[in-house]
């Protein structure tokens, strides 16, 4: 496959309901969209970087120069037979993996068109529909809280994950947990604790939840191997995964149970791919994160989440949830039982609204 061009775009979206985590809120966001010419066609990607370095020490911005700068001239005309090729270029580039997994999202979606597959069947998904779950944020007030948890359990949500920070934390879980005694319900601490937190932590566990999803720092494998010793509910890592390597080592040292993937994180389909197989063959179940994406990385999630090992529901969410109107056609809206269909047309597998994305664009660059 050759790469004869890449455009890159930032869009300004506003979300319907501002997003606050443990490190902020947030209620614009500007997705970084790319854009392959392959062989006559086009293949997009999106980048998931966020604004600020707060999740993740890359921005939009810093996602934008790396692209600029290494990663789309190491791709350009150059003949790139396969993603094993495509990782290989990519590989003097140190980090910048939400950079890498947008051009590999486009290139893969490129491969999947040209094979006439939808990209979960290119990816060697085992389902076209999955079962979803919603992520909510810290409100401001528990009635408020349980205001939402019920809007969401209505529409069909299988699994409501909420936010936490300190201060928003054992109430907050105990409100939904007494009001709902019997749904699949997570917590997401975005790595707002630490080990002197331990007992106040321990007082979550008695509320049943699927799983504490990251609550200590990043970098901090040790310290969540201390803690889920002490704790009965499993610990899903999120920011701590980085790679293959990184799950390897989790799982070694028992630093969690759960793993959630985002192909941005970790730096695309490739290295998701190989979360998934060492976690499979480890007896662990993965899930699939978002990262408040529009319809075209969605479409993406979407694909990987039909791999077999993906066995929880994942922060895939309908358009409605995040955006009056999204950049794909259709739209994604939640089934009955809170599945959604895996997008099935060839490539990435949705229509992609251009009129609407020149519109929504506040910066473009053409790269040839
Ligand atoms: O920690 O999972 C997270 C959004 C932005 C950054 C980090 C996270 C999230 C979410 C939202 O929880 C998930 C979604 O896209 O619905
Ligand atoms: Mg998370």
């Amino acid at each position: 496959m050759k790469v004869e061009a890449v455009e890159l775009r930032v869009l300004k979206m506003r979300l319907l309901r501002p997003f606050r985590t443990s490190f902020g809120e947030q209620q614009d966001r500007y997705p970084l969209l790319v854009r392959l010419e392959v062989d006559g066609h086009s293949a997009w990607g999106e980048c998931v970087a966020g604004e600020g370095p707060w999740y993740s020490p890359e921005t939009v911005e810093t996602a934008w120069q790396i692209m600029r700068g290494y990663l789309v001239p190491s791709i350009l005309k150059r003949d790139v037979p396969d993603l094993a090729s495509l990782e290989r270029l990519f590989l003097p580039v140190r980090g910048h993996r939400m950079a890498k997994a947008a051009l590999e999202m486009a290139f893969t979606a490129a491969q999947a068109e040209q094979a006439r597959k939808p990209l979960w069947k290119h990816l060697g998904g085992t389902r076209d529909r999955v079962e979803t779950g919603v992520s909510i944020g810290i409100q401001p007030s528990l009635d408020q809280l349980l205001a939402i948890v019920a809007e969401h359990l209505q529409e069909g949500y299988r699994r409501i994950k909420i936010k936490l920070e300190p201060g928003w934390d054992v109430q907050a879980v105990g409100a939904v947990r007494e009001r709902y005694p019997e749904i699949m319900l997570t917590a997401d601490a975005n790595a707002a604790y630490d080990l002197d937190d331990l007992e106040h932590l321990l007082e979550l566990d008695r509320f049943g939840l699927l799983m504490l999803e990251q609550p200590l720092s990043v970098g901090d494998l040790i310290d969540h191997a201390a803690l889920q010793q002490r704790l009965r509910t499993p610990i899903c890592l999120d920011e701590s995964i980085e790679s293959a390597r990184d799950a390897r080592q989790a799982l070694q040292i028992g630093a969690c149970r759960v793993i959630n993937i985002k192909p941005g994180r970790v730096g695309g389909f490739g290295e998701s791919r190989r979360i998934h197989d060492l976690c499979a063959a480890a007896g662990v179940p993965v899930w699939c994160g978002g990262m408040l994406e529009t319809g075209i990385g969605r479409a993406a999630n979407l694909a990987l989440a039909s791999l077999p090992n993906f066995r929880l529901p994942g922060d895939l969410s309908a358009s409605n949830r995040y955006w009056a109107e999204d950049v794909v056609d259709p739209p994604f809206v939640l089934k009955k039982g809170g599945l959604m269909d895996v997008p099935g047309r060839w490539g990435l597998g949705v229509r992609v609204k251009v009129d609407l994305i020149d519109r929504l664009t506040v910066r473009r660059e053409m790269l040839r």
